[in-house]
C-alpha cells in the first residue's frame, strides 16, 4: 500500500525531470554549435594568412557568431597603443565600415567573439595600422553567405 503510493506520486516528477532535460539539451546544443573558430595570422611581411588557404578568405553566414583567433607578429612600425595591424570589415560595394569589426591587434595571441553581418554580399577585410611600406597591399577577401 504505501509503495503503491510513492510510485504514484512520482510519475508527475519523472515527467517534469525529463522536461527539464530536454530543455537544456535543446538550449545548450544550439549554443554550442553555434561558435565557429577562424584563425588568422596577421603576419610580419604585411600579409593577412589562414593556413591551408594559398590566398587568404574567409566566408561566413549571415548573422554567425564567430571566434576569430589571431596571431599577430610585428611588421617594420606600429601604433603608440602597441598595436601592430589592424583587421576592419569594409562593405566591397561602398568601403563603408560594419560595426563592431574594427579591431586592432597586440603582438601574440588573441580572440574576438564576433557577429557576421546579417547582409549577405562581399566585403573586405583591411589593415588599419600602417605597418610597413607593404601596408596597402594588406587586406583579404570576406563573403557573407545568405
Ligand atoms: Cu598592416
Amino acid at each position: 500500500m504505501t509503495i503503491n503510493v510513492t510510485v504514484t506520486n512520482l510519475r508527475p516528477f519523472r515527467r517534469m525531470l525529463l522536461a527539464l532535460a530536454v530543455g537544456i539539451a535543446f538550449v545548450a546544443v544550439p549554443c554550442a554549435r553555434a561558435q565557429r573558430v577562424i584563425e588568422v595570422t596577421a603576419d610580419s611581411d604585411s600579409r593577412y594568412k589562414m593556413t591551408g588557404q594559398r590566398t587568404p578568405e574567409i566566408t561566413v553566414k549571415a548573422g554567425e557568431q564567430i571566434l576569430l583567433r589571431v596571431t599577430a607578429h610585428r611588421a617594420k612600425s606600429w601604433n603608440r597603443d602597441g598595436s601592430i595591424h589592424g583587421f576592419t570589415l569594409l562593405r566591397a560595394k561602398d568601403r563603408t565600415r560594419v560595426d563592431g569589426w574594427d579591431l586592432l591587434f597586440k603582438p601574440g595571441k588573441q580572440e574576438f567573439l564576433l557577429t557576421a553581418p546579417n547582409e549577405p554580399g562581399a566585403y573586405e577585410v583591411v589593415c588599419t595600422v600602417i605597418c610597413s611600406e607593404e601596408h596597402e597591399g594588406m587586406h583579404m577577401k570576406f563573403t557573407v553567405l545568405p
